[in-house]
């Protein structure tokens, strides 16, 4: 790992601009002051365990109290509030509906080709109950893995509701990820149960995810996968095995819509969602019950500053964390209403987000940096057509944003009334762990500010030491935090190598490395610099450079690849391949394509290279490792700096030089 991205976004870290919220969005908000923010960050420094028990206690409902509140004794294997007894489901709807808001909209739902949905939190709860007892009928129990391979349709959160209601942990595997893809998660997490549809629309296309549960069953997950559940949503022809596919439809519909919700440990696992890594293949983060449910309701509660009338819209999709935590059990668990949209903008409709803001009246939004630029490409001219009066509060994941894209979507789409919350976190938090609190944190363009209460951010070197203000280091988290990941699923070994065993911090060992590289400014502001790591973040999605490149070796005309990323001003970094062929393979435009094409196909086409650069051999140090630093430069068509004197052949380089 290096920090080598430090120059390049140093650069760019020369903002000085501070935005206060307003007065009226101050005086309204839930958290108003910095007295109150400040005794709130007293109170976790002062007394960490009784800050959040607390919490714990007033936020959500158990079925049996909890006696510990953080039990470290096999840390960082740490465990929350371990005795207690709930159930997540419960506190997304059923006490919801006991305090007479049954009637309130849980969900509003609008599918691609402009067909829509309403549910609400009754409505929404009947569909869960009905879902989990057709999962029951199917044989699943306490305890069973399921993978949920969907569109972005409401069965999706009824299906991971459904699954947390009889304790059985989710594996959502996001929809663009392919067969190949779904068979390794399938049979990493030893999922018997797969729900999935008959298909998805997207840029009014079709996605295939039943043909793709087939060829990953086909091609080896038959080892684990004993049922398949398919949703009808495009009513394409599709083949259903006997014995093993079966229709949601026929199957929920003759069941009752009460099931009682199962008693779960807080420490249970409530699902497993897979992440790239530096290193192999992807790693099943494992998130549990009691923990979980806190931290996504209480970071919901305080980034968004909740109202009962707002109408919440979070763009993610529901196969990444951010679905997770801020599509379902965040706002759900708050008793908000969330919006779920099946599509992304589309060339026949540029304006698809701004109308469904303005035929809902959206007041929350929260996006990606990615969206965001290529909204301000298309031009101010498609977001002015639309009233967008309803926003009064905006929110960015995924990636540093920058600058420009930060103030035009202040101006353009917030009007310059909405407070940005820039939110900085990850798969393995659980929940966001940077962020302003609107009401309280004047806010820079491209700094996610400070940590939320509770936690504790350090910039330090190599060596653990905290460097000086200003200077990028590595972002590490000093405390345990109730949403923290517990492990990775079947590795416990990977999970305290990347995490814990990196930086030792102090001569303490239980400090979180997060992957990521950060500043502080002289205002104690943080400035998140990106990844430190192999991992490429292709428009806010994680990619680890190994991944790609096994795929592209698993290639019979490949010997050797490369994968660096390349900044991009839209997607924030692209996908760079270097490869060597086997002997007596020739290079061509066909090849070229036909390798992009294998990678789609190993991976999905979010990990699609956009440039491929054959060689006939790659730059090597003498003890044979390839030096990526040189083909990032090489990448980014930028001056080849630093050491190469470890280079093992340098005519390598010139000849690399006149490909690139
Ligand atoms: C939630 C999510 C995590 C990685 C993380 C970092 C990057 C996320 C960011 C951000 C700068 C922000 N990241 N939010 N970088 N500013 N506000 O995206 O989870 O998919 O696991 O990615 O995303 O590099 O380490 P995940």
């Amino acid at each position: 790992m290096t920090l080598d991205k430090k120059n390049s976004i140093n650069n760019i870290l020369e903002e000085k601009r501070i935005f206060p919220p307003s007065k009226k969005f101050a005086e309204n908000s839930n958290i108003s002051t910095q007295e109150e923010l400040l005794s709130l960050k007293k109170q976790a420094s002062d007394n960490p365990i009784q800050f959040w028990e607390s919490f714990a206690k007033s936020e959500l409902d158990w079925f049996e109290p909890f006696q510990t509140v953080l039990d470290n004794e096999n840390a960082p294997f740490f465990k929350w509030f371990k005795e207690g007894k709930l159930n997540i489901t419960y506190n997304c709807l059923d006490r919801h509906i006991k305090r007479g808001l049954g009637g309130k909209t849980a969900l509003i739902w609008e599918g691609e080709p402009g067909d829509s949905k309403k549910y609400t939190y009754e409505e929404l709860l009947k569909e869960v109950c009905r879902a989990a007892n057709a999962l029951k009928a199917i044989g699943v129990k306490k305890g069973d893995l399921v993978c949920i391979y969907m569109p972005m349709i409401p069965e999706a959160m009824f299906a991971m509701l459904a699954c947390a209601r009889i304790g059985a942990p989710h594996s959502v595997v996001f929809g663009g990820f392919s067969s190949e893809a779904l068979k390794d998660r399938l049979i990493d997490g030893n999922a018997r149960y797969v729900i999935t549809a008959d298909g998805g629309f997207r840029k009014d296309k079709v996605i295939e995810l039943k043909q793709a549960v087939d060829a990953a069953i086909e091609n080896g997950a038959d080892k684990v996968v004993e049922k398949v559940v398919v949703v009808q949503r495009t009513k394409k022809n599709i083949s259903m095995v006997d014995d093993r596919d079966l229709w949601w439809h026929e199957l929920v519909k003759d069941q009752k819509d009460q099931c009682e919700p199962e008693i779960m440990s807080s420490e249970d696992r409530l699902f497993i969602l897979y992440t790239s890594g530096s290193t192999g293949k992807p790693k099943g983060v494992v998130h549990t019950t009691g923990g979980y449910n806190l931290w996504s309701h209480l970071t919901f509660k305080w980034i968004f500053d909740l109202k009962d009338d707002d109408i919440y819209w979070c763009t993610a999709d529901v196969g990444w964390i951010t679905g997770h935590s801020y599509i379902v059990y965040g706002p759900l668990s708050n008793g908000a209403t969330t919006l779920m949209y099946e599509g992304v903008p589309r060339r026949s409709n540029l304006g698809a987000f701004w109308e469904i803001v303005q035929k809902y009246k959206v007041s929350i939004f929260y996006t990606a940096p990615t969206a965001i630029r290529a909204f301000m490409k298309s031009g101010r001219e498609i977001p002015d057509k639309y009233n967008l009066e309803s926003l009064r509060l905006l929110g960015t994941v995924g990636e540093p944003i920058n600058p420009e894209a930060w103030m035009w979507y202040k101006d353009v789409i917030g009007k310059d009334k909405c407070p940005i919350v820039d939110t900085w976190w990850q798969t393995e938090t659980g929940g966001v762990m940077i962020s302003p609190l609107p009401g309280v944190v004047a806010t820079k363009p491209g700094s996610a500010t400070f940590p939320l209460p509770g936690i504790e951010v350090e910039i330090v070197d190599k060596d653990g030491d905290k460097v000086k203000e200003n200077e990028g280091g590595y972002l590490i988290i000093k405390k345990p935090w109730p949403g923290m990941m517990r492990t990775i699923h079947g590795n416990s070994k990977r999970y305290l190598e990347s995490y814990w065993e990196y930086i030792s911090f102090k001569g303490e060992k239980n400090v979180y490395f997060a992957g990521d590289g950060a500043r502080i400014d002289e205002d104690g502001y943080i400035w998140i610099m990106g990844r430190v790591d192999d991992v490429i973040s292709v428009s806010g999605h994680r990619l680890g450079t190994m991944e790609i490149e096994s795929a592209l070796v698993s290639h019979k005309s490949v010997a050797e690849s490369a994968v660096v990323g390349k900044k991009d001003d839209l997607k924030g970094e692209v996908i760079v391949a270097f490869v060597s062929l086997e002997k007596d393979v020739n290079g061509s435009s066909e090849l070229v394509e036909d390798l992009k094409k294998h990678v789609v196909n190993e991976i999905g086409i979010i990990a699609k290279p956009e440039k491929i650069i054959i060689s006939d051999s790659l730059p090597k140090t003498r003890s044979g490792k390839i030096m990526r630093r040189i083909l990032r430069s090489l990448a980014g068509g930028e001056k080849i700096s630093g050491d190469i004197s470890t280079l093992e052949d340098s005519s390598v380089l010139e000849k690399l030089k006149e490909l690139s």
